[in-house]
């Protein structure tokens, strides 16, 4: 097989296998992008993130992961469904966790993919998502598409919903070019991000995003609630906002929705899941790798923010009755911004009773607030 046939023949089983792009990136190392991470990480850009200097430094070469690499074959797989408005008494997810788990298809493709790779004598190793590797970065270098400033990869008539995955190979196949593209002088994203999070410069201050926050497992700190609006896992409003990212169509039926309460369930639902219905409802879509308490957490945040007394008594029954003190706190916050007289006097009842100390604290907050005449943070 000539060189050329070789590239052919991958690029076309790449395609066989549901890429809907696919390049080739050198497994070189990218000192770039190795500098770029440090800084990042050194600026504490991720700080519920397990990443270092040594994590940067494997992330951005790929023989780390195999050392026979050569190649990088860089996947792009699109996967918008029509989108979600807001609607009241529901919580916002984000388009990547509306289907089944995308891990599971990815590593589908991505097996299949090597399987064809191998039986020409080729080693493989697959990544997505989870592997140490700057999977941006080689998308990018491979010309898939470009990082736009949500940091996310844009690419040419797909947009920013498409999910990446890496099959590393001992195969010399010769290499794409970087697309040399950017977003010029738009900011429709850094505009649209409430929490300033993107700070313009294609970095992000990952600490900030709503996808971080509805995702990690401690408290959320209490002066970014109220930015997070009805989100209850991800955020989507930067990529919403992008000029070629609205361009693309947004039909991906590989991921299609798993049914409207995935979409957008209803507030009060999700603050009672109890961890026999969150497995049922959840364990087939990305949300399944956390627990329902983290859910039950961000459905009381988002009520917090909706503002709507008749959720009070879903949150005093959280605040007196749920097991999980990350969610009776969170609970709290919602029924101190509510603050409606039945709202408070739940809190009184619960401020003689309640045995954790950061839950306590929550409660001694949202009571303090309102004996000063000031709205909870
Ligand atoms: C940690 C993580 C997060 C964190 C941090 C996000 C972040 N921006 O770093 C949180 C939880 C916030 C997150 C959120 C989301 N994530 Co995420 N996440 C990851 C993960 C596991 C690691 C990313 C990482 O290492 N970040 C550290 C930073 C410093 O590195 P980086 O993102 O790779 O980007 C740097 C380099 O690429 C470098 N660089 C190198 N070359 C070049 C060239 C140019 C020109 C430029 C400008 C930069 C550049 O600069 C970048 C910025 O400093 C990856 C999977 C993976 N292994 O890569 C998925 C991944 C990045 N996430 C993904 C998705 C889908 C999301 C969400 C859209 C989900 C959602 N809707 O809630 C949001 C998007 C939020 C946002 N605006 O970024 C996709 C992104 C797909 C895409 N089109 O880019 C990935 C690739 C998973 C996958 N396999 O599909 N995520
Ligand atoms: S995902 Fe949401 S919070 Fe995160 S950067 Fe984008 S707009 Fe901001
Ligand atoms: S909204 Fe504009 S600035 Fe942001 S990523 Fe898209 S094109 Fe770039």
């Amino acid at each position: 097989m000539t060189a050329v046939e070789l590239r052919e023949n991958v690029l076309a089983a790449a395609r066989k296998c549901g890429a809907d792009a696919v390049r080739i990136a050198p497994a070189e190392p990218q000192a770039w992008t190795h500098e770029r991470m440090s800084a990042s990480f050194g600026r504490g850009d991720l700080q519920t993130w397990p990443y270092d200097e040594r994590y940067a430094a494997k992330a951005a070469d790929p023989r780390t992961l195999l050392a026979a690499a050569r190649s990088v074959v860089c996947v792009a797989v699109a996967y918008a469904s029509p989108p979600e408005k807001a609607q009241h008494g529901r919580g916002r997810v984000s388009n990547y966790a509306w289907s089944d788990d995308y891990h599971r298809r990815m590593r589908v493709l991505l097996g299949t993919l090597a399987g064809e790779l191998e039986a020409l004598g080729a080693t493989t190793a697959i990544a997505c998502d989870t592997a140490p590797v700057a999977e941006r970065a080689f998308a990018e270098r491979a010309g898939v598409g470009w990082i736009g400033k949500h940091t996310n990869l844009i690419a040419p008539g797909l947009g920013s919903y498409v999910f990446l995955g890496e099959v590393v190979t001992s195969l010399a196949i010769a290499p794409d070019v970087p697309l040399k593209k950017s977003c010029g002088a738009c900011t429709r994203c850094v505009t649209a991000c409430p929490t300033g999070a993107l700070r313009g410069d294609y970095t992000i201050d990952a600490n900030r995003c709503i996808s971080d926050l509805t995702q990690r497992t401690g408290p959320i700190p209490r002066e970014l609630r109220p930015l997070i609006g009805t989100w209850v896992w991800g955020c989507d409003l930067c990529q919403d906002a992008c000029p070629p990212t609205n361009r693309a169509p947004r039909t991906a039926a590989a991921f299609a929705p798993v049914d409207d309460e995935t979409r957008a369930p209803s507030l009060a639902s999700l603050l009672r899941l109890k961890s026999g219905e969150f497995k049922r409802r959840y364990a087939r879509t990305a949300i399944g790798w956390r627990g329902g308490a983290i859910l039950r957490r961000n459905a009381a945040v988002a009520m917090g923010n909706l503002l709507d007394r008749a959720d009070v008594p879903a949150l005093e029954e959280a605040v007196a009755g749920d097991p999980h003190p990350l969610v009776r706190g969170h609970a709290a916050w919602a029924l101190g911004r509510i603050g409606s007289p039945r709202a408070l006097a739940a809190l009184r009842v619960r401020s003689e009773q309640e045995t954790d100390e950061l839950v306590f604290d929550e409660i001694r907050a949202a009571l303090l607030s309102h004996s000063q005449g000031a709205p909870v943070e």
